[in-house]
């Protein structure tokens, strides 16, 4: 291979990043393109947000706005979070530009000539309340494959099927919640048979190197034969059909292209605008897309796979023009949070930029990243929970690879004024050798692997284990990352962290740096050589630790970032031998992972399935009060000594509370949600200089204070220590 192109799944721009679609589709493909690029690779990493289609639409109708402000909104949101993500895309395109209507007509237009389209009147789903036709998530019912009862007018989130909509029962429309009737329209079907037995021979072809999952899926569509599919849909947005001129202009009019079918050529598109920034050539594209030299992998989750191992190739075939076809389509499963399914409708979910918003330092971005690559969905559905991302904090990068780093820093600081100890050349010249036997005699055979059969001169054991140590974690690396298999990859690479650990013990400086000094300054020599294999073999999973740490070896950070497809040297392989210069400063101003507190994930943890109360945002900023009108108000906090619910009066608890050493009646209506046994005992607030007023004939001497949300759930305001006195003031 001489240059990989790599693409992630063009996110809708109609809502935020969260977690789920990191693991799935973003993260595996950016540690993969930063491994690909630390090891010398020509590498094109490209994305962009997918701007058409009913998810933007239906957006917009609930956000009452516009599809171009949703999109402008979420295009930039998105790509900002991805940044702070650390994604090192060398594009982040959209498919709301010219270029890219461009290329979606240009593929149409020419499936048109070739005769692999046909124009058919049809039966859809027509809101006469609306007075639109339904296309795609326009309109629910039952699946007609699984009978969930939320499948989509194009495919069912259950099932993951994907059917003609007239096939959906019970439909109802979402817009007016009518039964839409069905009518006739008019639509451009892409022969899809045509390509049955290439695209059997192409996914036949992969058969030994492709996931389970992903054969699976598109062996299931082929077997039940490909047939015709809708490329079109009478839709106002997206690329507009009225620019193809071989149609005539009334027939077009009101149809705009289905939005997957647009959506995968976002790919090329993006590379377009790529070309044409960096190297001033659009047309350069072609060196990509259409050069047999290119190995193109293409990350998704598990719900786009057909589009990408089916019906993009098909299309890039059809073109007849030199098109490449995935090489891989590293399918991930899903992601669950803490057990569930994510869902943002009942705030069961972690968005990106909450994440940001609450663990701004870069630090916890790479433990968000270390965390999520460890519980990749890669086989089976995984999980993301709190204390999991706490205990590969403290546990793993802190205690692991952080405490390395830092007792060796903290070592070099106190006995060599923080520099790099000189030792005799001839122990660097011999671990080389130790690697180079390694190296010849077992790069094909690394699971039978020792140093048995070196013999050593000057390294000692410890020495010898910790070389076989990084060079086994490296080449096992590279096998697992050529496999698309990441979690197990970075297992072996912190591997070399738990042998650096041991290789310190082991060696035990703080002894021998009073009995043996030059022993000493030689275990600290090779304490900081594979710190710096571990910043350049971590780098693509923790960027952000790895470029500090690379920094204070005083030398030009490189993590895999975005290099615009010109190479580097192959460090991956080069990190397996010694590099740092003696005499080098090396000092650490910060402990790179600090310990995570039970309280911080707390916190987190009882965001998650929390409603913002809808009417938050109603407070009138029209008429603010002064502060001295505010101290009017005395608030106190009272301690409930007896509740009882009043005669007659449903809603009302009568309760008697002290204040201090005084003693009232309230009458609050409180019944509803709470039972006297439950308030009796708890310290409250009150409001200590009201008139007093009757309620149902009883005296109520102030008014206890509670919240209460628009959709009617109420909560006692109570003092967070539970014992707290009575009677103390409130400001
Ligand atoms: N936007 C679907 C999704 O976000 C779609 C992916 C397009 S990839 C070309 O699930
Ligand atoms: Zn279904």
């Amino acid at each position: 291979m001489n240059q990989i192109l790599i693409t992630s799944a063009l996110p809708y721009a109609n809502g935020y990043i969260h977690l789920g679609h990191l693991a799935g589709a973003y993260l595996p493909a950016d540690i993969y393109a930063r491994y690909l690029r630390l090891s010398g690779k020509k590498v094109l990493y490209v994305c962009g947000s997918d701007e058409h289609g009913v998810a933007i639409t239906i957006s917009a109708e609930k956000e009452n706005t516009t599809p171009e402000k949703i999109i402008d909104k979420y295009h930039f949101a998105n790509y900002e979070a991805f940044q702070k993500f650390g994604m090192s895309f060398d594009i982040y395109s959209r498919t709301s530009i010219e270029e890219h209507h461009q290329i979606a007509l240009e593929f149409f237009a020419d499936f048109l000539r070739k005769g692999h389209l046909v124009e058919k009147e049809e039966e859809q789903f027509f809101d006469p309340k609306a007075n639109m036709f339904l296309p795609d998530r326009y309109v629910e019912g039952i699946c007609p494959n699984c009978g969930s009862d939320k499948a989509r007018g194009d495919q069912c989130d259950s099932c993951g099927a994907y059917y003609n909509q007239i096939e959906l029962k019970n439909p109802r429309s979402i817009i007016t919640g009518e039964t839409p009737e069905v009518r006739k329209t008019t639509h451009w079907y892409f022969k899809f048979q045509n390509f049955q037995k290439f695209l059997e021979n192409y996914i036949e072809s992969h058969s030994q190197d492709w996931k389970d999952n992903v054969l699976q899926q598109s062996r299931s569509w082929l077997k039940l034969g490909l047939t015709e599919r809708a490329i079109t849909r009478d839709l106002l947005w997206g690329v507009k059909l009225e620019k193809i001129t071989d149609i005539p202009r009334e027939k077009t009019a009101g149809k705009a292209l289905y939005v997957w079918f647009d959506a995968v050529l976002g790919y090329i598109s993006a590379t377009k605008v790529w070309a044409r920034n960096t190297l001033k050539n659009e047309e350069e594209y072609a060196n990509w897309w259409k050069n047999p030299e290119t190995d193109y992998y293409a990350f998704i989750g598990k719900d786009n796979i057909v589009f990408h191992t089916l019906i993009f190739p098909a299309m890039l075939y059809a073109r007849e023009d030199g098109y490449i076809l995935p090489k891989n389509v590293p399918a991930n499963e899903f992601l669950n949070l803490e057990g569930q399914k994510f869902s943002k409708s009942r705030n069961w979910s972690i968005d990106l930029q909450d994440f940001l918003n609450d663990f701004p330092e870069p630090h916890f971005v790479d433990v968000l990243r270390y965390s999520l690559l460890m519980n990749l969905p890669e086989q089976r559905d995984a999980d993301f929970t709190w204390k999991d991302f706490q205990t590969k904090n403290n546990s793993e990068l802190a205690a692991i690879f952080g405490n390395f780093i830092n007792r060796t820093s903290q070592f070099l600081s106190k006995n060599f004024n923080s520099s790099i100890p000189e030792i005799d050349l001839e122990l660097l010249l011999e671990w080389k050798q130790v690697v180079n036997y390694l190296d010849d005699t077992y790069s094909a055979n690394i699971d039978n692997s020792s140093c048995d059969g070196f013999s050593a001169k000057l390294l000692n054991n410890n020495d010898l284990l910790l070389i076989y140590s990084i060079w086994y974690g490296i080449e096992k690396s590279k096998f697992y990352l050529n496999k698309f298999r990441l979690k197990e990859a970075f297992f072996e690479i912190m591997n070399i962290a738990r042998a650096a650990n041991k290789y310190f013990n082991d060696e035990a400086p703080w002894k021998s740096i009073k009995e043996n000094p030059l022993l000493a300054a030689k275990t600290l020599n090779f304490c900081i050589q594979v710190a710096n294999t571990l910043s350049i073999t971590l780098a693509p999973v923790i960027p952000f630790a790895c470029e500090k740490l690379q920094e204070s070896f005083g030398r030009k950070p490189e993590t895999g970032s975005s290099n615009n497809a010109v190479p580097v040297e192959n460090l991956w392989d080069k990190s397996k031998f010694p590099t740092i210069a003696s005499g080098t400063k090396f000092e650490l101003k910060q402990v790179l992972f600090p310990i995570i507190e039970d309280k911080t994930i707390e916190l987190q943890i009882s965001k998650l399935g929390m409603q913002p109360d809808n009417n938050s945002n109603v407070v009138d900023v029209s008429n603010l009060m002064s502060i001295d009108d505010f101290r009017k108000i005395e608030l106190r906090t009272a301690k409930v000594i007896e509740a009882e619910r009043v005669a007659k009066a449903e809603k009302l608890l009568k309760l008697q509370i002290q204040i201090g050493e005084e003693n009232r009646q309230l009458v609050a209506g409180i019944a509803k949600y709470y039972d006297p046994s439950e308030i009796i005992g708890k310290t409250i607030v009150v409001v200590a200089n009201l008139q007093p007023a009757k309620l149902f004939g009883i005296e109520s001497q102030g008014m206890l204070l509670a919240a209460k949300t628009s959709d009617g759930r109420l909560s006692l305001i109570t003092t967070m220590e539970p014992n707290f006195p009575s009677g103390a003031e409130i400001s």
